[in-house]
């Protein structure tokens, strides 16, 4: 459906909104990048959260997520006074909720095949939407950024609204627009990325254009809500479903003596090709998860979903399979040194990570794991620890096994590394290392989706 579709656009658009102070709820990845962004556009920012600790180090003009050039922005958005935050919303022209929609990790749907499915956590979207009711106004517009199952805005977010006595579409505006910003590339990917909003009425997508054409300088493209929910979804489910299909290839290639990582390339030589990389799994905040929201909300008719969502999650048992193949058989009481704990390279957030979850299966299978993440260096879980160097992650290894593509894994040198470790095993998670001068080196390299009659 287009702006110009008869019956969608037909109402008053309006007068152009002019928006002095909004609410952002959720200053997370999304939300403080945004409230900052708008702060330093000349709007009067309340930024709310429900953390405690995150106000206070925000107050202290700290802040407590690791993204290139956040700092900087958040610093100058406080510094204006533009930026102030609260640990509940106050009156304002517009607000926009950001908050996690993570899975239930307890909770499961099941297939009419007995197959169980996650269920998306909406209860964080719930309380924020009724932490806005007491300050809603006529007149004012609520977006949703959260992605969210397909009819959260009209059938979830607008009857709660609506308990205020105000009707949606008539006394206030809401609407439904999805972040698309690529961690690591935030603040850039937030002001050029085009951006989707889509309204419940044509109004409500009009003055969402308004409001973040303060600071969007990609195409603005307004439809319906529910639209604008599902591209947010199906972008990330294209992708989970086109590494599902890379990692598939590795496994085929491993089965017949291949190496994926050139077959790949050659295949992306093809004008329409563009095969995505294999790796330990696939996660992440988004689209380990968003996909989920397509099963949960009609299981019957995502099979294919469904299915590369099945294997991506299993992805970091294959690629135990290869660490254990490396070790010689067993990993019982062998010391290895796991390098990058992120959901991918160069990035903070250990959320959803496949590496997380392959080295804790390492440590089930009795292996001594001492794990390096270059950009979280004190990160703690059950039954394995992080090493604040890579020196201390490697000294008395017998095994590495590179996890995450980080750039300075990809610098390594060979000779370099050897002095640094007794191991002269390892094991390549993301097709980084280039076999000849690691075995020059004295190492045995092993990697993911390289079939053993490549001469390993
Ligand atoms: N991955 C692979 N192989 C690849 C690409 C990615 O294994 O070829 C893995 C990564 O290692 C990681 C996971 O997939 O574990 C996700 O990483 P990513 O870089 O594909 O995506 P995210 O989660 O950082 O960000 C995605 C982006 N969506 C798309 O590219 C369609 C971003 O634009 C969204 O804003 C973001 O999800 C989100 O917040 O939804």
């Amino acid at each position: 459906m287009d702006e110009n579709s008869p019956g969608w656009f037909s109402g008053n658009l309006g007068e152009k909104v002019n928006f002095k102070k909004i609410c952002v709820l959720g200053l997370g990845y999304i939300g403080l990048p945004t409230a900052s962004t708008f702060a330093t556009h000349g709007i009067s920012v309340v930024g709310v959260d429900v953390n405690e600790h995150v106000l206070a180090t925000l107050r202290n003009g700290e802040i407590h997520i690791q993204e290139p050039g956040l700092r900087t922005v958040v610093k100058a958005a406080i510094r204006s006074e533009n930026l102030t935050v609260s640990n509940q919303p106050v009156e304002a022209d517009a607000f926009i909720i950001a908050v996690p929609t993570p899975f239930y990790e307890d909770k499961f749907g099941e297939t009419s095949a007995g197959e169980r499915y996650k269920l998306a956590d909406m209860r964080l979207v719930i309380s924020a939407v009724e932490a806005i009711l007491p300050v809603l106004r006529r007149g004012n517009l609520v977006v949703l950024e959260s992605t969210s199952p397909p009819r959260t805005t009209v059938d979830l977010v607008a009857p709660i609204l609506e308990r205020s006595g105000l009707k949606a579409g008539q006394d206030f505006l809401l609407a439904y627009s999805p972040e698309r910003v690529l961690p690591g590339q935030i603040l850039r990917e937030l002001i050029e990325n085009a951006r989707v909003i889509g309204g419940t009425t044509p109004a409500a997508a009009q003055a969402g254009r308004d409001l973040y054409s303060v600071f969007v300088k990609g195409e603005i493209v307004t439809t319906d809500a529910t639209t604008a929910e599902m591209v947010k979804l199906m972008e990330n489910t294209y992708r989970d479903v086109n590494i599902a299909i890379a990692i598939e290839f590795s496994r085929l290639a491993e089965r017949f003596g291949v190496n994926v990582w050139e077959a790949i390339n050659i295949a992306n030589l093809h004008p329409r090709v563009k095969i995505l990389r294999p790796g330990p799994g696939v996660g992440g905040h988004c689209i380990s998860v968003d996909p989920w929201f397509f099963v949960e909300s009609a299981p019957d008719l995502a099979a294919l979903i469904h299915t590369a969502r099945q294997v991506n999650d299993a992805q970091p048992h294959h690629a135990l399979d290869l660490v254990r193949q490396a070790a010689g058989g067993s990993l019982a009481g062998r010391r290895i040194a796991a390098l990058g704990l992120s959901f991918k390279e160069d990035v903070d957030d250990l959320r959803e990570s496949p590496a997380v979850e392959l080295a804790r299966l390492m440590v089930q299978e009795g292996a001594e794991v001492r794990a390096f993440e270059p950009n979280k260096p004190d990160a703690h879980f059950d039954g394995f620890s992080t090493v604040p160097t890579l020196a201390a992650a490697l000294e008395d290894a017998e095994v590495i096994v590179i996890l995450v593509a980080d750039s300075e894994f990809r610098q390594f040198q060979p000779g370099e590394l050897a002095s640094l470790t007794p191991a002269r095993i390892v094991v390549d998670m993301r097709g980084i290392l280039v076999h000849s001068s690691w075995q020059a080196a004295g190492f045995q390299v092993f990697t993911l989706g390289v079939g053993l009659a490549m001469g390993q």
